[in-house]
């Protein structure tokens, strides 16, 4: 069956993802858009040549029974409010990161979610979906390094707006860290503590920038995870998992490698809409064809959402205080008690 998606906010990733639904994967159709600027929904039906109809806020496009899926890829604080009446309505929604910019918020999402009685969301953290991910979760799942003991981690962006602000080190850009590495080693956060290195003069009075994040797992591991948004020189993710018997990385974006002019180089990827591409590719397919076949999403859920706003929340406590934070989680309702571990 093709799902009709209707989305919510027609920016960046928003006009990424109607493009992939509408040009390069199968089983979607886009019938409906809608953006607090109008002008830019308008813009987009035009740009792709959508035969989908323009409303004039969320619910209005909620209430059409065309629209299957709720694709949420307005900006982060308006999330919740348009998961909330989606899910309410007994649709399916497909959420870019953050679920909510609370975990309060996420915790309604959750119990709207269980009062309908089936899984409807899914969040979009993309990485568990990314080859290369995947294959270091399997190397450590099959104990080739054996017992992870340390993770260290690195995300730098080249730039970011002046909207950017040191919060949004977290709930913006560490979130998909905070979402990918307990998964990756199996294990739950206990606690975090931030430093604040030499700030760059490219950043500006509201953002520290660098920071480095120290969080700690249940079991004892210590992450030591990097963001550095003004970084300049490109767009790059590292991890590198140490454990008892040896080191896994996560393979570099490929790139032909030239040696020249007495340089041995290759190039480094400016932009996350390419990084992460094959990653949103499959992701979304992935959401569509589960539905399909299942009747439900099997990727990232509202409790891995939950999961991510707790951690982010302690993580902006940290930031203020300087100190040790606690993470602290509910008990997993028994609802959500299947992993969202992709089926490889
Ligand atoms: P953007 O600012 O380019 O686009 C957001 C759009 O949403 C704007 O057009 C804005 O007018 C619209 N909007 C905001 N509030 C709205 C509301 N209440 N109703 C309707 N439209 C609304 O932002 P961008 O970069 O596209 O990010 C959107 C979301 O996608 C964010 O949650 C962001 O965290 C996430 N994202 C995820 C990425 C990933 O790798 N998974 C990468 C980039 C963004
Ligand atoms: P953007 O600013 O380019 O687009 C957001 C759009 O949402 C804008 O057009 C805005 O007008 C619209 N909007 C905002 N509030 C709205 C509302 N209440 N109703 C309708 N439309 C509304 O932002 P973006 O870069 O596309 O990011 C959007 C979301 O995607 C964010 O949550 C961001 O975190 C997430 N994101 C995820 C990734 C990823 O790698 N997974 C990458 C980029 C962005
Ligand atoms: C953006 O919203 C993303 O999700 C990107 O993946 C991340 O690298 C960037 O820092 C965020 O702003």
């Amino acid at each position: 069956m093709t799902l009709g998606f209707g989305v919510v906010g027609t920016g960046a990733i928003g006009r990424e993802h109607i493009n992939r639904i509408s040009n390069k994967l199968s089983g979607g159709k886009i019938v409906a858009v809608t953006d607090v600027n109008q002008e830019s929904a308008k813009q987009t039906v035009e740009q792709y040549g959508l035969d989908a109809v323009v409303y004039p806020d969320d619910k209005a496009l909620i209430a059409d029974p065309n629209v299957d899926v709720v694709l949420v890829t307005s900006w982060g604080p308006a999330h919740e409010a348009t998961v909330v009446a989606a899910v309410e309505a007994g649709k399916y929604v497909f959420c870019e990161k953050p679920l909510a910019t609370t975990a309060e918020g996420c915790m309604r999402i959750v119990q709207a979610e269980m009062k309908q009685g089936k899984k409807l969301v899914q969040v979009g953290f993309m990485r568990r979906y990314d080859t290369g991910y995947v294959a270091l979760k399997q190397a450590i799942d099959k104990g080739e390094i054996g017992q992870p003991l340390m993770v260290r981690a690195v995300h730098r962006n080249p730039e970011v707006s002046e909207a950017y602000v040191t919060e949004m080190a977290v709930v913006d850009t560490l979130i998909h860290e905070i979402d990918v590495l307990h998964w990756l080693v199996n294990d739950d956060y206990k606690s975090v503590q931030v430093v604040f290195p030499r700030k760059t003069k490219y950043s500006h009075g509201k953002l520290q920038d660098p920071q480095l994040f120290t969080i700690e797992t249940n079991s004892g591991i210590v992450m030591n995870v990097e963001v550095f948004v003004n970084c300049k020189y490109g767009y790059d993710i590292q991890c590198e998992v140490i454990g008892e018997d040896g080191v896994a990385y996560l393979p570099e974006f490929p790139s032909v490698v030239t040696r020249k002019d007495a340089k041995l180089s290759s190039n480094i990827l400016m932009d996350w809409k390419y990084r992460f591409m094959d990653a949103y590719d499959i992701e979304i397919q992935d959401f569509m064809d589960s539905i399909n076949k299942k009747g439900e999403p099997q990727g990232p859920t509202s409790w891995d959402g939950y999961i991510a706003a707790v951690t982010a929340d302690a993580c902006v406590k940290a930031q203020q205080t300087g100190q040790k934070e606690a993470i602290t989680l509910e008990e997993r309702p028994v609802f959500y008690s299947e992993n969202a571990v992709l089926e490889t």
